[in-house]
């Protein structure tokens, strides 16, 4: 193997070099060795493809799984430098939304250190999701350019193009190629299609642009949308310029490898992931015409390489596209769907299942279960509503097709990389092995009884919230007391997770503080920390984020209050953000109504670094709360089945909760009160208030006084300091199933078969 020296990659010594060239010197380097790494390579490869891969910062990552890291992290320090100040240096580039994107990430990773063949494909965004400021306490967006500073970059221009026809446009695509590195082992990669007429002058602020030339505009942004869908036909282009480039690279690569089309589901496994590519089932089926294979063959060979993930039951995100959008996108897939519409209504009667509804509707998920072998959702409890309500229609035909595929995140960011010290401490106890084999945290069990380890286990977790509180201080001029209770929620605004809930017992706890005597003042002050980028469009979504800052403001300025709380939100919150932030807390709030998470990842990633999960019996939260036992998991609330019951029933009514509970309608009151009015506006304020009070289509009101009695219990059972740090520690051994290699052995097993 090669010695890699950062020296021989930069043409004068390490301590003259700026930034841009130390980090263009690293990228060169990084690149080397992946190459040197060699790829995965055999028969039959995977094929995911993805509208989001939110891949982060690679910098690190890449060292770590190269293996470099140390050496090259010691040869900076030699000539004086930092791997820190570059790390700062590199753009994050935010090609996703949230967690469906960063699970694509988290999938490649593990595809590549398990050596499975793998490729993702998705679009080359010149701009990733917006970036979030904040300005008169309300939610501001900016393009995101992370291609910048003539920087080099982690993509590669490949010789590869495409032509992609919609109706009378017909474009040239390129492939871009991202290395993913796996760790300490061969590298898979991302594909990711551009065409060179996108022109990024088109844009003059982040929501108006000129969006009637699809050429200039077609990979231009990531749509901010997480469980929203904006409904705009520019995205119907990106998705089908999207699947068709993948499903050309794909038949071209399977007959290189030696398929003759007919066997193409032994070359190729397509996972679709969630419905934004599913055009790819029609595409392909077209392309194999093309290639001389009967419409009922190709249908046939499709279903045996395509299967789907289904990642919400939010009905809203659901995507349904009218066929005249198809019409104007790709006409020549239009036969093919109405042919695949036929063949379901041939079959079967029920409204449910048809594939072009009676507006004329194409509903994208049902393309996906009929054509596809195999429909997985993210966590056991949403695969069981999927089965039982949400597509039990479907489950009653294809039984056989569904399955569960529990969510999970790669160890090697969210713990070896973002929290140094935790990885040390845990790998000085039980070695390296959990880094490929996370279900050995186990052996960390035993520990629970250790004093001393306990106290180390504090010692670090209170270094990271330290290391959290510079960082957010020089981020965005924010100070934050590291003796203080960080209680975090971070994800994407949207009413199903409930940031208004935890707002709700802020403004609650903020309201007792005025009401106590000094002697009954709390031991340890909470710093409730927010991270949180609502949808441009999402108008209570912002409104939230402004109630949140404004209340933030109100405490700050109340000299007896802002001793015992802080509210602080976090400024474009990123998965830079989320590395810094996690290690730090202490509590994890995963307090969506039950029933509407479908997984969350983010939870996963807090119990790994030894945060304690304060959530509602949602998602994979379910799957934490047996792992660990109800003693080191706190959760609250109606149960999924309640829930549903309740908007069966449709009698839900916020009003009633308001009248029965004075503190819950002070606390919602307080929301229009002139404290706040002061700080905020009028107009936000109060559709915030009117919406809790007559809508409150998530139901925090049903869930609060639960919430708060066991938010109380948390914030006292946090006095103990090492009975504390002992469920940490059980949190922490109990999160090896989700790991992504898990995750990733179970996609293999039961639906890829690559091997
Ligand atoms: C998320 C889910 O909300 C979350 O629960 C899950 O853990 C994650 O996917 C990964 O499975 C989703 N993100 C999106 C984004 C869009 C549309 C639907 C979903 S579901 C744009």
């Amino acid at each position: 193997m090669t010695e890699f020296s950062l020296a021989s990659y930069a043409n004068k010594p390490l301590a003259e070099c700026t930034e841009l060239e130390l980090f263009n010197a690293l990228l060169s380097l990084t690149k080397d060795a992946a190459a040197e790494k060699g790829y995965n390579q055999g028969k039959k490869r995977l094929y995911y493809i993805s509208a989001e891969f939110l891949i982060g910062k690679l910098l690190s990552n890449n060292l770590i799984n190269l293996g470099l890291y140390d050496q090259v992290r010691a040869e900076l320090a030699e000539a004086g430098r930092d791997l820190a100040e570059l790390e700062e240096f590199e753009n994050e580039p935010s090609l996703g939304n949230g967690g469906l994107g960063r699970l694509a990430a988290c999938f490649l990773d593990s595809c590549a250190t398990l050596g499975l063949p793998a490729s993702g494909v998705g679009l080359a965004y010149h701009c990733g999701l917006f970036r979030q400021s904040f300005d008169k306490n309300k939610q501001y967006e900016s393009p995101d350019y992370w291609l910048r500073w003539g920087q080099e970059s982690w993509m590669r221009r490949t010789p590869k193009h495409y032509t992609v026809n919609f109706g009378n446009l017909s474009v040239t695509s390129t492939m871009y190629q991202i290395d993913v590195t796996g760790y300490h082992s061969q590298c898979d990669t991302l594909n990711l299609f551009d065409v060179d007429t996108v022109d990024e002058r088109v844009i003059k602020n982040r929501i108006n642009f000129d969006k009637s030339q699809v050429a200039k505009n077609l990979t231009l942004f990531l749509y901010p949308d997480d469980s929203d869908e904006a409904g705009r036909i520019l995205r119907v282009y990106q998705e089908y310029f999207m699947v068709s480039n993948a499903a050309q690279l794909m038949l071209d690569e399977c007959v290189e490898r030696g398929s003759n089309l007919h066997d193409l589901a032994d070359y190729a496994a397509v996972q679709i992931n969630d419905t934004h590519p599913t055009m790819v089932i029609p595409e392909l089926i077209r392309l194999l015409g093309e290639r001389g294979i009967g419409f009922d063959e190709a249908v046939q060979i499709v279903r045996d390489t395509c299967a789907y993930t289904n990642h919400t039951i939010l009905a809203e995100a659901l995507e349904c596209w009218p066929l005249s959008f198809i019409e104007r996108v790709a006409p020549q897939l239009v036969p093919i769907i109405q042919q695949l519409d036929a063949f379901v209504r041939g079959q079967y009667e029920d409204d449910f299942v048809q594939v072009i509804d009676q507006w004329q509707n194409v509903h994208m998920a049902n393309i996906d279960i009929h054509f596809s072998h195999s429909v997985n959702g993210v966590a056991a409890l949403h695969t069981k509503i999927l089965e039982d309500s949400e597509l039990a229609p479907f489950y009653k035909i294809y039984p056989e097709k569904f399955n569960n595929k529990t969510n999970g995140i790669t160890f090697r960011r969210w713990m070896v990389e973002c929290n140094p010290g935790l990885n040390k401490l845990v790998s000085g106890k039980i070695g390296e092995g959990w880094k490929t084999d996370a279900e050995q945290l186990e052996q960390l069990l035993p520990l629970a009884d250790d004093p001393a380890f306990l106290a180390q286990l504090d010692q670090v977790k209170r270094t990271n919230k330290q290391t959290f509180a510079a960082w957010l201080a020089a981020h965005q001029g924010t100070v934050v007391d590291p003796d203080s209770v960080f209680d975090v929620q971070s994800k994407r605004l949207h009413e199903y997770k409930r940031q208004q809930l935890n707002l709700l017992w802020a403004i609650r706890k903020y309201q007792r503080l005025q009401m106590l005597e000094a002697d009954e003042l709390p031991k340890h002050k909470v710093t409730v920390i927010f991270g949180a980028k609502a949808a441009p469009a999402y108008t209570i979504a912002k409104d939230i984020i402004h109630a949140i800052i404004c209340l933030g403001k109100v405490i700050e300025a109340d000299p007896v209050a802002s001793k015992y709380l802080q509210v602080v939100m976090i400024e474009n919150y990123n998965v830079t953000a989320a590395q810094h932030l996690i290690p730090a807390a202490d509590i994890s709030e995963q307090i969506s109504l039950a029933s509407k998470e479908a997984s969350g990842t983010s939870n996963m990633k807090f119990m790994l670094n030894g945060a304690i999960t304060l959530g509602t019996m949602d998602g994979a939260n379910v799957e934490i709360a047996e792992l660990v036992g109800e003693d080191n998991i706190y959760t609250f609330g109606d149960s999924s089945d309640e829930v549903i019951a309740r908007y069966k029933r449709g009698d839900y009514n916020p009003r009633s909760y308001y009248e029965k509970d004075e503190e819950l309608a002070a606390a919602v009151d307080f929301l229009t009160s002139d404290a706040m009015l002061a700080q905020g506006d009028a107009t936000n304020l109060n559709r915030l208030h009117d919406e809790l009070l007559n809508k409150d289509w998530f139901m925090t009101f049903p869930d609060f006084a639960d919430y708060c009695a066991t938010k109380a219990q948390v914030l006292k059972d946090y006095e103990d300091r090492e009975a504390w740090q002992r469920k940490a520690l059980v949190n922490i051994s109990k999160a090896g199933y989700f790991s992504s290699d898990r995750t990733i052995a179970q996609y293999e097993k039961d639906i890829w078969h690559l091997r």
